[in-house]
């Protein structure tokens, strides 16, 4: 239409305006703003005209209505297209060629201490967001420029080719898209922590991973929480855990079959296991031997497993649970030092022994079973946004694990090997990486998380395995306590023994001995004792995150009675890898998903 062009201006943070007034005026641009707008480009004498020139109406309502007219989004949201021209012409409105506009400062408003909630809602801008969602809606025609910082490069623009380009066009209005998105952003937070409700969509948290990490915050968008606090209040990082810990657990149940339980701590398991009856060894070496009626509860053999496999690590945990808890769950729980629970549920007496723990502070969560988290995650490191699919890869006994890769022609796995791969496999998926563990009976035996390499992966769990079997040993179940003795200073006085970590010396030795019976004080496991016994462990599961780069972890993972490997292939060394194994004796299995967890 080549004619004069019109830019509507409405800007709450007024820097660069006059300069941009000057350089739209020097283009011969009409110029029309709201109020405030207005009278600062007037009084510096450049010609503007009020948004009611085209309005014919006054702004009102003290101003929360300024600029929404069908004159002004008419204008800036017709097309330039036959039917468009002529509804405009119809009703006598223009085509406004740019927008300028910023809004409203709500973040800067309600992050004042004691901002009340009407002095909040003024500064909830409509007009504006409108002007910049339509101008950018339609920005194959009008450029909308919601940035003192584009003043400079629009008008340079303008200056020499007479016109926006599209590519400018672009992103200006993907610019301003981002405005609106994160000024309602701004806005549902702020109501959230209103409006919702605690514990409905949104729970402030006591601090965040450390205690001066403050405000912290859990909540969902535009829905409810997936779980109930039933008692207590939950930190940062019992959620991380929690949140870690049920998928495991439910996957676990969904998989095999068994009622299942997880033990995390520092959002890796410490040990996680189905309910396979324990024999009465375990039950004395997981310290539940006076449990009533643990024999008939899965869930409470599960947790006890759980438990069990590693009891240093699981110190202060928190347990995952898949299915309702009954009391012999809950006993366990007890008298354990832990921070919370999940579950789906709680029978009414388990629920009372709960929360008697920790003086009425232990950590109950009802987690709703049905809850199916979107398939996209995002996270914010370092201020900046990392989105990915979820990982929800399936793992399923009966398909993940039937590629053999050594000995060939050999049948299909056993029911234990596939079971205990299972368990090690799933709960790779929510250890932190990189990560290999041991299973055997249904449970973690060793699990290595968190290391750079992966031999001391493999190591690290090797050696919990090595010092979870020793732990039955005929000495180690003999022990002679010193009355009085915790349970948590008898796990710690185990793991030296069984680790061969015993001090010879010193005020530490005398710290050791003070736990057991005058003149029962255990003797060190020697060399040749602990090769005997370690030999007897056998039929171990292994499974790693990644593929094995070096033959070293397989070396390491026969060491503590490995008969089967499951690993992703893709080495340079796999042809190495797997001839190792076989010459050990070691079914190779390939697991064709890597399972990396940060
Ligand atoms: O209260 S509003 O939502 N109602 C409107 O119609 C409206 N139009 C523009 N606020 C509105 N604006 C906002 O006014 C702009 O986003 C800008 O931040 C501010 C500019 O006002 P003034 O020109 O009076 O200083």
């Amino acid at each position: 239409m080549g004619g004069q062009k019109t830019a509507i201006l409405s800007v709450y943070d007024k820097t660069g305006l006059l300069d941009l007034a000057k350089g739209l005026h020097d283009q011969g641009v009409r110029l029309l703003a709201s109020g405030g707008t207005a009278k600062m480009i007037r009084q510096a004498n450049f010609p503007v005209e009020d948004v009611s020139a085209i309005t014919k109406a006054p702004e009102m309502l003290g101003g929360r209505v300024k600029t929404l007219h069908p004159a002004v989004h008419g204008g800036i949201l017709a097309r330039n297209i036959q039917s468009d021209d002529s509804d405009l012409s119809a009703n006598s409105i223009d085509k406004i060629d740019f927008v300028v506009c910023n809004l409203y400062p709500f973040s800067e408003t309600v992050a004042r201490i004691n901002v009340t909630i009407p002095e909040a809602v003024e500064e909830i801008d409509v007009g504006g967001v409108t002007l910049l969602r339509a101008a950018a809606k339609n920005h194959s025609r009008v450029t909308i420029i919601s940035d003192p910082n584009d003043y400079h490069d629009f008008l340079a623009e303008l200056k020499k080719d007479g016109e926006v380009s599209e590519k400018s066009r672009q992103r200006y209005a993907l610019r301003a898209f981002e405005q609106t998105s994160a000024y309602d952003t701004a806005i549902a937070d702020f109501f959230r922590k209103k409006y919702a409700g605690e514990g409905e969509q949104q729970l402030p948290l006591r601090y965040g991973a450390n205690p001066h990490q403050k405000p912290a915050t859990v909540f969902v968008q535009d829905s409810k929480l997936p779980f109930k606090v039933l008692c207590g209040s939950p930190g940062y990082i019992n959620l991380l855990d929690a949140l870690n810990a049920w998928p495991l657990v439910q996957e676990l149940r969904k998989a095999l079959h068994y009622p299942a339980a997880a033990s995390f701590k520092h959002v890796s398991p410490a040990g996680a296991a189905i309910g396979v009856p324990l024999t009465t060894q375990e039950r004395q070496v997981y310290m539940v031997d006076d449990i009533d009626g643990i024999e008939n509860s899965g869930l409470a053999q599960a947790y006890a497993r759980a438990r069990g496999a590693d009891r240093m690590s699981s110190f202060g945990d928190m347990v995952a649970l898949s299915d309702e808890v009954d009391v012999p769950t809950a006993k366990i729980i007890s008298r354990e030092v832990s921070d919370g629970v999940i579950a789906p549920k709680y029978s009414d007496e388990a629920l009372e022994i709960l929360k008697k723990k920790k003086g009425g502070k232990y950590l109950v969560l009802q987690m709703d079973p049905d809850y199916v988290p979107g398939v996209e995650e995002t996270r914010t490191v370092f201020g900046i946004n990392l989105r990915q699919h979820r990982n929800d890869a399936k793992i399923v006994p009966a398909e993940t694990f039937n590629t053999v890769m050594v000995p060939k022609n050999s049948g299909p796995l056993p029911e234990s090997a596939l079971r205990d791969l299972t368990v090690a496999t799933i709960a790779l998926k929510y250890t932190q990486s990189n990560s290999v563990c041991y299973a055997l009976n249904g449970q973690i035996i060793g699990l290595g998380a968190g290391q750079q390499s992966r031999i001391h992966c493999t190591r690290l769990a090797g050696d919990k395995a090595d010092n979870w079997w020793m732990r039955f040993h005929e000495r180690a179940l003999s022990l002679k306590w010193k009355k009085g003795t915790k349970r948590a200073s008898k796990s710690n006085a185990i793991d030296l023994l069984c680790s061969g970590l015993v001090p010879r010396e010193g005020i530490e030795r005398a710290d050791f001995e003070a736990h057991f019976e005058e003149g029962q004080v255990p003797q060190v496991f020697t060399h040749e004792e602990r090769a005997l016994w370690l030999a007897k462990l056998q039929g171990v599961a292994v499974s790693s995150d990644a593929f094995f780069p070096f033959i070293d972890n397989v070396f390491r993972a026969a060491r503590s009675g490995a008969k089967y490997i499951a690993a992703p292939t893709g080495s340079q060394n796999d042809g190495p890898v797997f001839e190792t194994a076989e010459k050990l004796g070691i079914t190779f299995v390939e697991q064709h998903i890597r399972l990396f967890h940060h």
